[in-house]
């Protein structure tokens, strides 16, 4: 029972696996036919419906083509590659762009003299002393004009001046005696008020320029309490002492400034202050 050529199916399936489970499916095979079929069990304990596979069909149409596949996956690197031949050399490629300018280099060593000239054609004589004196002048004459510029552009609130005079207040603090030189340097004197007219016109030169005193060219220094002006000529009748003025405090106030209101008073000569040049117009 239960041959190669009759094998149940189960038993089949289980062919070449495990020899006791085709054993008693086949056996339970064998029993339960014979209950249902009530045939006898001794003679044809196999007589099971044997399943035999049909004919080989027509082979199918063609299917269509399917859609495209994922792509798979990465493969591995592969391996690298043998080196290649040595290529020909290329053409020569375009000249590039100029560099920035290099340092400066260092100064090389003095040359050697070269051959002497040909002796020149003889000169022509000059009258060249009219004309180097001439020079020496226009020279002069420049720097005079240079150190009047300077003292022009020191001038605060322009020029004052009145029928006769001209002031200049000076953008410089200078004591009495370097103020006095200074006007003195450029032919003036510092300012001396004779008159109503012209001390108002310092007075308002003062106050245009913001100030509220500047030295004057009036002192006693030759002699106390004798006041000159600063070109040593003696005071006329006219004054403008502030009340109480001058006092000669400490003994120690031998020169003169004209304050804002157009007030005189005597200080000392040693604190540095602004000043006015005085100039006659007929010398300017
Ligand atoms: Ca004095
Ligand atoms: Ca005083």
């Amino acid at each position: 029972m239960c041959s190669s050529s009759q094998t149940f199916w189960p038993c089949a399936l289980m062919r070449g696996k495990k020899l006791m489970p085709c054993a008693f499916l086949c056996l339970l095979g064998i029993t339960l036919m014979g209950l249902a079929q009530g045939q006898h069990m001794s003679d044809e304990p196999c007589s099971v419906q044997i399943l035999v596979p049909g004919l080989k069909g027509e082979p199918g149409d063609k299917g269509e083509k399917g859609v495209l596949g994922r792509p798979g996956r990465l493969g591995p690197p592969g391996e690298i590659g043998h080196p290649g031949i040595k290529g020909h050399k290329g053409n020569m490629g375009h000249y590039g762009k100029m560099g920035p300018s290099g340092v400066k280099g260092l100064k090389g060593d003095l040359g050697n003299p070269g051959p002497r000239g040909l002796t020149g054609d003889p000169g022509v004589s000059c009258e060249c002393m009219p004309l180097r004196k001439m020079i020496g002048e226009m020279d002069n004459l420049v720097s005079q004009l240079s150190n009047e510029l300077t003292f022009i552009k020191k001038a605060v609130a322009g020029i004052k001046e009145t029928d006769s005079k001209v002031y200049l207040l000076v953008k410089e603090e200078k004591r009495y005696a370097d103020a006095e030189v200074y006007c003195q340097g450029r032919g003036g004197h510092l300012a001396m008020p004779r008159d109503t007219g012209s001390n108002e016109a310092l007075a308002g030169y003062v106050a245009e320029a913001g100030l509220s005193r500047v030295y004057i060219g009036i002192n006693d220094i030759d002699r106390e309490g004798h006041f000159t002006y600063a070109d040593r000529s003696p005071m006329g009748t006219f004054s403008k002492w502030r009340e109480g003025e001058p006092n000669n405090a400490y003994e120690d106030e031998d020169c003169v400034e004209i304050l804002a209101t157009g007030d005189w008073t005597d200080v000392s000569c040693q604190p540095t202050m602004r000043f006015v040049c005085e100039f006659d117009k007929e010398s300017v």
